[in-house]
């Protein structure tokens, strides 16, 4: 389901003449700068109606409508099939002259996803950890917690956190994968049969659980009304920011990572705008600005000088070097598993 998360038609703002020109941006959640989207249209008098999405399911579900959408942000690990299906357009980069500014080697790590990078460009990337009220989980655990998965995956851990509040991401690659590595082995290298029985262990800590959803925990981490998620880091980091003593985790045994993407779906009926806001947004100023906001590190290279040192020192936004070994990126679900992945899921997320 959409929802309309800035207003509208941003030039019917008080102040602005109505825009001849807009452009329908589709979102994650609390990813953007609402003064980034304003700025476009007092700049270009492009309007932007820009609406958010909460999951990859529905990101997909939306593209496959066909209704038009002219900016969208997938991640790394949903291209390829977004590429093979033919739902993205080749970007022209002559009208992408910012790109320059972009991360060269995040670029090359794209393109094992993109060939030759011809349809994506980063945007924001991030790891997946824990966020831990930390003296509301210690109390509940009865003492110092490990860094680890078990606190989710154990269900003897995870039944010691009940109380306090547990909520898991509704991110099934993600998810899979933590498990399965937390298992010592790998959800793209994995047999359904395998997928299945990582299902059932699932489903054992489903009671566990508050809930499986990726945006309500944002506020219930800033309120102090969970005291374990498993987090995207900018959302882990906001509740920290909020003055919360919510810690974000890598866990010892390793995490995935993210690359969410700027790219032109085949729906879109405004190609050449939509061109105009990606440009935009790879301004080093815009996007250091985003990054303020959204506490999600970018893949633009020349942004670090428009940041705030203490935003760049901050622990967990830009992973260490010791964190950085224990992270790898989200891998390809081969298209043959994403059956026994969807059955897997819908089940888990319903908790029946
Ligand atoms: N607040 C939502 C932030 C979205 C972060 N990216 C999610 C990537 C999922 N593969």
């Amino acid at each position: 389901m959409f929802r309309v998360l800035a207003p509208l038609l941003l030039a019917l703002a008080p102040g602005l003449t109505v825009a001849a020109d807009s452009i329908r941006v589709y979102n994650w959640n609390d990813y953007i700068a609402p003064q980034v989207l304003e700025s476009f249209t007092r700049d270009t008098g492009i309007a932007v109606e820009y609406r958010t999405f909460s999951s990859a399911e529905e990101l997909a579900d939306a593209l496959a409508s066909g209704e038009p959408i002219d900016v969208a942000v997938p991640s790394h690990n949903d291209l390829p099939a977004l590429i093979a299906t033919g739902g993205l357009q080749p970007l022209d980069l002559r009208l992408l002259p910012n790109r320059k500014h972009l991360d060269k080697q995040l670029l090359s790590k794209l393109a094992a996803v993109d060939p030759q990078n011809r349809h994506a460009v980063p945007y924001l990337w991030g790891a997946v950890g824990l966020a831990i009220n930390v003296p509301q989980a210690e109390a509940a655990y009865g003492g110092p917690l490990p860094d680890s998965w078990s606190l989710l995956f154990d269900a003897a851990q995870s039944a010691r956190l009940a109380s306090c509040g547990i909520s898991v991401l509704d991110a099934p690659d993600e998810t899979l994968a933590l498990l399965l590595n937390y298992q010592g082995r790998s959800l793209a290298r994995s047999a359904p049969s395998r997928i299945e029985r990582a299902g059932n262990l699932l489903e054992n800590l489903r009671p566990h659980l508050r809930y499986v959803d990726s945006e309500r925990y944002i506020d219930d981490l800033n309120h102090g009304r969970l005291c374990l998620a498993m987090a995207w880091v900018g959302d882990a980091l906001a509740a920290a920011d909020a003055g919360q003593p919510v810690r974000f985790l890598v866990p010892e045994e390793g995490s995935v990572l993210f690359i969410d993407n700027l790219v032109i779906p085949s729906s879109a009926r405004r190609a050449d705008l939509a061109h105009r806001f990606i440009d935009y947004l790879m301004q080093p100023q815009v996007a250091a600005l985003i990054t303020a906001e959204t506490l999600y590190p970018n893949g633009n290279a020349d942004s670090a000088q428009f940041l705030d040192a203490a935003l760049l020192n901050q622990p967990g936004l830009y992973p260490d070097q010791d964190t950085k070994r224990r992270l790898h990126a989200v891998e390809v679900l081969p298209e043959k598993h994403a059956k026994v992945r969807d059955r897997v899921w819908q089940r888990f997320r319903a908790g029946s």
